[in-house]
């Protein structure tokens, strides 16, 4: 029996991964779940180690902050090391992604190879974000899909389930991005290999404990990414 596994980043997250995981193990789906921290001054490490004993919560740790991508990166190969998992989910610590519609994820599978909680795919749903921030996120989501031609309304969020099928199409050690573009770059590459996706839509909700690891190079980053992923021969 294949069970779902639930990748979650993070970096200073000590006071929402002690809240988060409780929650994760409650969900209907059983799901195991994958803590990647970067060895985080707070301890966000040593509270999941914490739940050790529930045998559902791993923790892989790497030495120091090396970017979001490449916390992914080593989230997936891990999951997809152990193969008694499928799906693999991945989701923020902070809350932004409500742990209640990792199931609705799950359940789109049924039909799609991907599916990404969208916070634009009907009207705007996003709540406590400045209004400048809203306005990146939502341009960039335009951005992106003129470019690229992906016809998703929210290309850049963080809350998604895969089926281990999909992931396994990915040549994971190819994918360059380490910030926030990395959302786009996987789901472009899945798309452009055939798979289907399906948008369901969530509310984001801005975090109320820790701080936003977003910066000013991670928005660059995502900007050539694009054009990048659209005209592979010319960078
Ligand atoms: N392991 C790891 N996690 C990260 C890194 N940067 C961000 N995260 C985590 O990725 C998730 C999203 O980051 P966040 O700062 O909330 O971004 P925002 O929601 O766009 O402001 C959170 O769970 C962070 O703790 C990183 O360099 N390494
Ligand atoms: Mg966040």
């Amino acid at each position: 029996m294949k069970k779902p596994i639930i990748v979650v980043p993070t970096y200073n997250e000590l006071d929402n991964i002690r809240r988060l995981l409780p929650s994760l193990l409650a969900l209907p789906v059983e799901a195991d779940v994958l803590v990647v921290d970067d060895n985080s001054p707070d301890g966000t490490g040593n509270a999941v180690l914490e739940f050790a004993d529930t045998g559902r919560i791993h923790l892989l740790s790497r030495p120091e902050k090396a970017g979001l991508g490449q916390a992914y990166i080593a989230g997936f190969k891990w999951s997809l090391e152990h193969e008694e998992y499928d799906p693999v989910v991945q989701m923020d610590a902070d809350f932004s992604h409500n742990p209640d519609k990792v199931p609705e994820l799950i359940k789109a599978l049924e039909n799609h190879d991907l599916a990404i909680g969208s916070r634009y795919c009907s009207g705007v749903n996003v709540v406590n974000w400045p209004l400048s921030r809203l306005l990146l996120s939502w341009f960039a989501n335009h951005y992106t899909k003129v470019i690229t031609g992906l016809p998703i309304m929210d290309a850049t969020g963080g809350f998604k389930a895969f089926r281990r099928s999909a992931l396994e199409k990915l040549d994971l050690d190819s994918i360059r991005s380490d910030g926030y573009s990395f959302q786009i770059e996987v789901t472009y590459k899945l798309f452009r290999d055939g798979c289907s996706v399906a948008e369901v839509p969530i509310i984001f909700v801005d975090r109320h404990a820790g701080t936003s690891k977003m910066t000013k190079s991670i928005v660059w980053e995502a900007v050539w990414m694009v054009w990048r992923l659209r005209f592979p021969g010319l960078f």
